[in-house]
């Protein structure tokens, strides 16, 4: 398999992590990405493949799936094993919803807290009023996974999706200035066993050392990323 990849993606961090669980050998390309320029120019086979000329991609012979969420369905059917997906109707259901509430919930409001306190500021300076709203939003995303992990080790029992992108998220936010409240007890307890895993553990120091690469060598733009 080959996946495309982006080196600050968090659609792509979920597909890294899973792929690492399964244990599915595979390639990495990482596709082209600058804080200056972003995603552009962006890379052909993205283009070519993904008619949104997004990231993450995986290639699998003659199979192309995008959209990370696709990605996570495929690889069940494709390597059920280790299963990252619970048995059963209603828990499946629960981990799809809890794993598109990441996606579509969770990154909204994370994306405007990425734009106003990590991205250098815009002409124009910071939006406080944007960033406000986003540190509410994300308050409240925390307090609703606290509740979904009461009396729960993982948010579908077992580790599943649901887990993985939801830590992609909160583990983001945290490391922007916007960690989960230490009142949250099982949300705190959650993150730190998440982190704990191999798996996770390496798609976290992989991202602190590009993160560091990129504000200790501005000169080194456009970064291309030689990250994996
Ligand atoms: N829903 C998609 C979102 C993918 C996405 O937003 N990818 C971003 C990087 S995180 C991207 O490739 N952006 C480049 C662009 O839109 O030009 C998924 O889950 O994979």
């Amino acid at each position: 398999m080959k996946l495309y990849s982006g080196p600050l993606s968090l659609f792509s961090a979920k597909v890294r992590i899973a792929l690492a669980e399964k244990g599915i050998a595979h390639e990495t390309i990482s596709v082209p990405w600058s804080l200056a320029r972003r995603y552009e120019p962006h890379h052909p086979e993205v283009v070519a493949r993904n008619p949104k000329a997004q990231v993450p991609v995986l290639v699998d012979g003659d199979v192309t799936v995008y959209d990370s969420t696709q990605i996570f369905e495929y690889l069940e059917d494709r390597q059920p094993q280790p299963p990252l997906m619970p048995a059963g109707a209603a828990a499946r259901a629960r981990c799809r919803r809890l794993e598109a509430a990441a996606d579509e919930i969770f990154f909204p409001p994370l994306w405007s807290l990425v734009e106003e306190a990590f991205y250098p500021p815009r002409e124009g300076g910071r939006d406080g009023a944007r960033l406000a709203a986003a540190q509410a939003a994300i308050a409240a995303q925390y307090e609703g996974l606290e509740r979904e992990l009461a009396g729960r080790s993982w948010l579908c029992d077992a580790y599943s999706y649901a887990d993985v992108a939801s830590f992609v998220m909160v583990h983001a936010a945290a490391s922007i200035g916007a960690p989960p409240p230490p009142a949250l007890a099982a949300l705190n307890a959650w993150l730190a066993r998440a982190k704990a895993r191999p798996a996770v553990r390496a798609e976290v120091e992989a991202t602190r050392r590009f993160v560091a690469s990129l504000f200790a060598a501005p000169a080194a733009e456009p970064a291309a990323a030689a990250h994996a």
